[in-house]
């Protein structure tokens, strides 16, 4: 599918070496037996990860799926230190997370406008012989060679930053919904996948308050298997505290239909159902209060349910005081209980609704075929090998006597 909403690439980081101490001996004219001279190497480069607001998707790094930070230069003579390997910043939308794509650990999660991470950490540079000299070893002829660089394969997966997710069959009224009551204007059309792409509205509520709710594609049943667009987007309201289910007043069935929706979503990751829920039935404007009476009983009884018209603003106001009550609720325990789910997370993650996995390995192959991301995406002979890496020879040079 040709799109520019890129949120899954795989891409190689590789940290700089370190650079080589200097053995060097100082001779001058005057001065034959100058004793040890020899500096340090430089810092290889360390690989960041920053997030940066401008960007809302991993477009960019489709096109730069190498990053490669700069090695460290050796030491040498006159105790002169090597210099320090260049660093690289990867800049990523907010809500990126970041697994290590071969163990399939998750290992971080930057979700703030100009947050850094270290990704991975340059290797130290090494001392040169002058450190080691010492009263009994005045002219050691040895040095330490640099640190080696570090590899490593990463997926970076986009996951929305929203308070509420709008989960709903296509057609059901998400996106006329969101265009109603926040600025954004998602395409709206009378036939399913108008949405392909998903797209985030703020919402405006009372005392200048606001919250983010997320416009993604409809599901429909046996998603999880791939029908539809499948569930791929449900990623982007994996971090959304609240779900908004939406189901038309039209259908045959909505107790079923919502139903199936859980279901797909249990299918997707079951921590989904941990997530408050309401359900809005769309579009009452078509049906009249007598329908809607007989309809009423034949809700879902575990789920706040009301009645609403994107196109006649009918309980607008009330359902955006039913999210914002929902939200309050949840961001009050959100913090505390679901962090502690992941065992070891590499770097700690702002707290959201959201708990990190790490991929499964037997589904990962399937996941990248399914992404795009499964080809021989990386060619090894593009990386320079490290016996390349040349080795200048520190120069016996002569000192001009001072
Ligand atoms: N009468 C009426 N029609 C509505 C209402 N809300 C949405 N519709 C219509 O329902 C159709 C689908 O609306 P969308 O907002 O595009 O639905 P969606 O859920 O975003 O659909 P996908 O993007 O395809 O998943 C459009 O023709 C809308 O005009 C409503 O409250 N009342
Ligand atoms: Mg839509």
């Amino acid at each position: 599918m040709e799109t520019n909403f890129i949120d899954y690439v795989k891409i190689l980081c590789r940290s700089g070496k370190g650079g080589r101490g200097s053995a060097h001996m100082h001779r001058a004219k005057y001065n034959p037996n100058g004793g040890p001279d020899g500096g340090d190497g430089g810092r290889g480069g360390n690989i960041y990860l920053r997030g940066n607001r401008n960007y809302w998707t991993l477009l960019h790094l489709r096109y730069d799926r190498h990053i490669f930070a700069g090695h460290g230069g050796h030491g040498s003579k006159n105790r002169s230190h090597g210099s320090d390997g260049e660093d690289r910043y990867i800049d990523v939308p907010c809500g990126t997370v970041v697994y290590n794509a071969e163990t399939g650990r998750y290992i971080c999660d930057v979700t703030t406008d100009g947050q850094v991470v270290l990704l991975l950490k340059g290797g130290r540079g090494g001392l040169g012989n002058w450190n080691f000299r010492t009263s009994t070893n005045q002219a050691p002829r040895y040095a330490q060679p640099g640190e080696p660089m570090q590899e490593l394969t990463v997926i970076m997966e986009l996951k929305m930053l929203a308070d509420v997710g709008l989960v709903g069959f296509p057609n059901a009224g998400k996106s006329t919904l969101v265009g109603a009551v926040s600025s954004a204007r998602p395409k709206v059309a009378g036939y399913p996948f108008t949405t392909l792409e998903p797209s985030v509205g703020v919402v405006k509520y009372r005392d200048n308050r606001s919250f983010v709710i997320a416009d993604i594609p409809g599901i429909i049943e046996g998603a999880s298997e791939g029908r539809g667009l499948g569930l791929r987007f449900l990623r982007h309201i994996e971090r959304n505290s609240v779900l908004l289910f939406m189901i038309p007043a039209d259908a045959d069935d909505i107790r079923h239909d919502y139903e199936v929706l859980l279901n797909e979503l249990r299918t997707y990751n079951p921590d989904m159902l941990a997530k408050q829920r309401l359900l809005a039935v769309t579009k009452s404007d078509i049906i009249d209060q007598e329908l809607i009476d007989l309809l009423s009983p034949t809700l879902p009884t575990d789920i706040p349910t009301i009645f609403i018209s994107a196109v006649t603003g009918h309980n607008i106001p009330e359902l955006k005081d039913m999210l914002w009550q929902a939200l309050t609720a949840a961001n009050t325990h959100t913090d505390s209980d679901i962090l502690a789910t992941d065992d070891a997370p590499a770097l700690p993650s702002t707290t959201d609704a959201i708990v990190h996995r790490d991929k499964d390995l037997a589904t990962l192959p399937e996941e990248l075929t399914a992404e795009g991301e499964d080809l021989e995406i990386i060619d090894f002979d593009d990386i320079e090998d490290i016996d390349d890496y040349e080795e200048e020879e520190d120069e016996e040079g002569e000192e001009a006597h001072p």
